[in-house]
């Protein structure tokens, strides 16, 4: 990376499987167990929202079983030794990213950690078991709160900055994803559009994987210390 002033870096399930976070399209992957349209939907939380609360209860509660893995911690020491811009755009909702050490992140998906009022519109820390009965901890309002968290048909988070910085990089690494959701499988195209040089690090090709210039297939605590090194 000798000649690289900027670095945006996109990680999905993949690079937090290793932690023991499911992932969601490998075999016994979360949608295989849940139909997204019943618990990643606004229209599935409208319909049931117990179901949605305890299906995001579940995954927050395993958070606190989990740690960053040898990749999260790569990273993080890559944004500290990086003298260029540096930008980490997950799709994960989990906290590896920042308890390893990375800042200059962005949850396009949203956070477990996070709940939203739907009235003021504040982000607070999501309590334990939140349910529809919860009360917003900034206005007080009871049965507005909501996981903090993307669902489909909704727009990601802080699009407007990312694609600035997709525009202006000229490395972008895809770590950890199969490249089926977008907007964040079109980022490839955007970089490299833009004259990035763009790398795949990924268990195994991923759908968009012929699109990058290089790519690395393995396991993320293998692949992405060996490759930040
Ligand atoms: C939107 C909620 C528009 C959080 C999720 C074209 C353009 C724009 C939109 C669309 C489009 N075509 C279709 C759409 C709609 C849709 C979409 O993309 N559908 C797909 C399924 C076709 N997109 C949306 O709805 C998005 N919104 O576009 O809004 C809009 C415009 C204007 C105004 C309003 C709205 C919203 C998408 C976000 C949805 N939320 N989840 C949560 O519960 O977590 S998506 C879900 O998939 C997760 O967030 C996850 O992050 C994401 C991507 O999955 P991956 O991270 O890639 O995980 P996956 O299991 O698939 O793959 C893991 C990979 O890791 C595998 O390749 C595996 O090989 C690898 N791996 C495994 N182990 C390891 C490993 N690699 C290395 N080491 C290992 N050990």
């Amino acid at each position: 990376m000798a000649r690289t002033q900027s670095i945006v870096i996109l990680t999905g399930a993949g690079i937090s499987a290793e932690s023991g976070v499911d992932t969601f399209r490998d075999k016994d992957g979360i949608w295989s167990k849940y139909d997204y349209r019943d618990v990643a939907t606004p229209e599935g939380f409208v319909r049931n929202p117990k179901m949605v609360f305890d299906f995001y209860n579940m995954r927050r509660r395993g958070l606190a079983k989990v740690k960053p893995n040898a990749a999260h911690e790569a990273l993080a020491r890559l944004e500290q030794e990086f003298s260029g811009a540096f930008l980490l755009v997950t799709q994960n909702i989990d906290n590896l990213h920042e308890r390893a050490g990375s800042r200059n992140l962005i949850h396009m998906h949203g956070e477990l950690d996070s709940a939203l009022c739907k009235v003021c519109e504040c982000r607070s820390d999501w309590p334990d078991d939140m349910e529809q009965g919860s009360s917003c901890p900034a206005c007080g309002t009871v049965g507005y709160l909501r996981p903090d968290v993307v669902w489909f048909g909704e727009m990601p988070y802080q699009m407007d900055r990312i694609h600035e910085s997709l525009a202006g990089c000229d490395l972008f690494l895809s770590i950890g994803t199969s490249g089926n959701v977008y907007p964040a499988a079109g980022f490839v195209d955007f970089a490299r559009a833009h004259g990035a040089h763009t790398v795949e690090l990924n268990l195994e090709p991923s759908e968009g994987h012929s699109v990058f210039h290089d790519a690395i297939h393995g396991k993320a605590t293998k692949i992405v210390p060996d490759y930040v090194e």
